[in-house]
Parts: structure tokens; C-alpha cells; sequence
């Protein structure tokens, strides 16, 4: 009898650690991420602006969770400024630069990575007559810091955002950098893809974080 009560209890306390356990993997799993970026003043109002990101990870998937099957990632901004939305991100960085079209504001430059491990969508925003403007974009191998700085050059009085080439290589091995010109005025915004096309890439998981040049 002892010994019947005896099993019974490791059952059951066996049981309960089980169930503890479960309990703290499921609470883990997600992650708060919450960042802030000082981001000049775009608005050339005198006051300096910021933007603000919180998303939830999944630190077991490295995806954002948000309910739904696609997420987007929404960059707040200070002073009254409309947000701008992400489609197909698992993060984003934002630096300011300088004032590249010639408007008294300087403009910012988004980072955006993509499910091909580190490499990143980049692109330029100016915010012109309370309306945001994407006036140049291209894609980087961004593995480190350094990776974030002197995207932004300029020859004969025109400003380029460099890139790198996903698919070329140059004379070292390295991927072919890219000269997108800035545009100093501003261009009609490119028709959005379609939602066949999203939900193609969304289902596709990032395999591995190398190049591929
Ligand atoms: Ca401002
Ligand atoms: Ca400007």
C-alpha cells in the first residue's frame, strides 16, 4: 500500500514540474522590443523629432508576431508626424542624414531586414508638405554596425544611396556595390505589390544569413 501511495505521489509531482515547465517556455517565447531613434528635425519646424518602434518577437522564430498571417511594423513618430508601415520586415533601423533634396530638412535613412538572413531593404524618406516620400531605395549585406554608415554619397552635385548587388560580384569577391541616384523632387509613389505576390514571400522562412553573391 506504502508503496502504491509512494508511485502516486512521484506521479503526480512529476506531473506538476512537467506542466511548470511548459508554462515558462510559452511565457519566453515572446519578446517585447521597444526602440527609439533621434532622427534630426524632418519637418523644419526648430524642434528635433523621433521615431519609435515596439514590435513582439518570437525569439524562437526570430518572426514578429502580431495575430495575423502578415505583420507590419509601424515607425510612431514625435510632433504630429504620420507613421510609415512596413510590410515584410523582421526589423528596422532608422538613421538620419542630411538634407539631400534641397527643402531646409534633412531626411532619414530606414533599414529594413529582410527574410534573406542579414540582407536589408534600404530606403530614403523625405517628409515634404505633411506627406512622406520615398525618393530612393535599393538592398545591402548589413552584418554590422559599420554596415548602417556612409550609405550616402555625392558626385558632381547629385546625392546616391550606395547598395550592394545580391546576385554580382566585383573584382575581390565582394557584392558589387550599387549608385541609386536621390531624387531632389518628388516621384509618384510605385503601385504596391500584389497580395498574391505577399503572401508568396511571406511564406517563405529565411534559410541561412550569407551572402549570396
Ligand atoms: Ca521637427
Ligand atoms: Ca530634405
Amino acid at each position: 500500500m506504502k508503496f502504491r501511495l509512494l508511485i502516486l505521489l512521484l506521479v503526480i509531482f512529476g506531473c506538476e514540474t512537467k506542466k511548470t515547465e511548459t508554462e515558462k517556455t510559452v511565457q519566453t517565447k515572446i519578446e517585447i522590443e521597444n526602440k527609439k531613434f533621434f532622427i534630426g528635425n524632418i519637418n523644419n519646424d526648430k524642434e528635433n523629432d523621433t521615431a519609435f518602434i515596439s514590435l513582439k518577437r518570437n525569439i524562437e522564430t526570430d518572426e514578429i508576431e502580431c495575430g495575423q498571417s502578415n505583420c507590419l511594423i509601424n515607425i510612431e513618430f514625435t510632433g504630429n508626424i504620420p507613421k510609415i508601415s512596413f510590410d515584410q520586415s523582421l526589423g528596422i533601423f532608422i538613421s538620419k542624414t542630411e538634407d539631400l533634396n534641397d527643402d531646409k530638412a534633412n531626411e532619414i535613412i530606414i533599414f529594413s531586414r529582410t527574410n534573406e538572413g542579414y540582407w536589408n531593404n534600404i530606403s530614403v524618406w523625405s517628409f515634404k508638405d505633411r506627406k512622406w516620400n520615398e525618393i530612393a531605395k535599393t538592398k545591402a549585406f548589413i552584418s554590422e554596425n559599420l554596415d548602417f554608415e556612409n550609405r550616402i554619397t555625392k558626385e558632381d552635385g547629385n546625392y546616391y544611396l550606395i547598395g550592394e548587388n545580391q546576385w554580382e560580384e566585383d573584382e575581390n569577391g565582394d557584392c558589387k556595390k550599387i549608385k541609386v541616384k536621390i531624387s531632389r523632387h518628388i516621384k509618384k509613389q510605385p503601385a504596391k505589390k500584389s497580395s498574391i505576390e505577399d503572401r508568396r514571400t511571406s511564406s517563405r522562412r529565411f534559410t541561412n544569413y550569407l551572402k549570396t553573391c
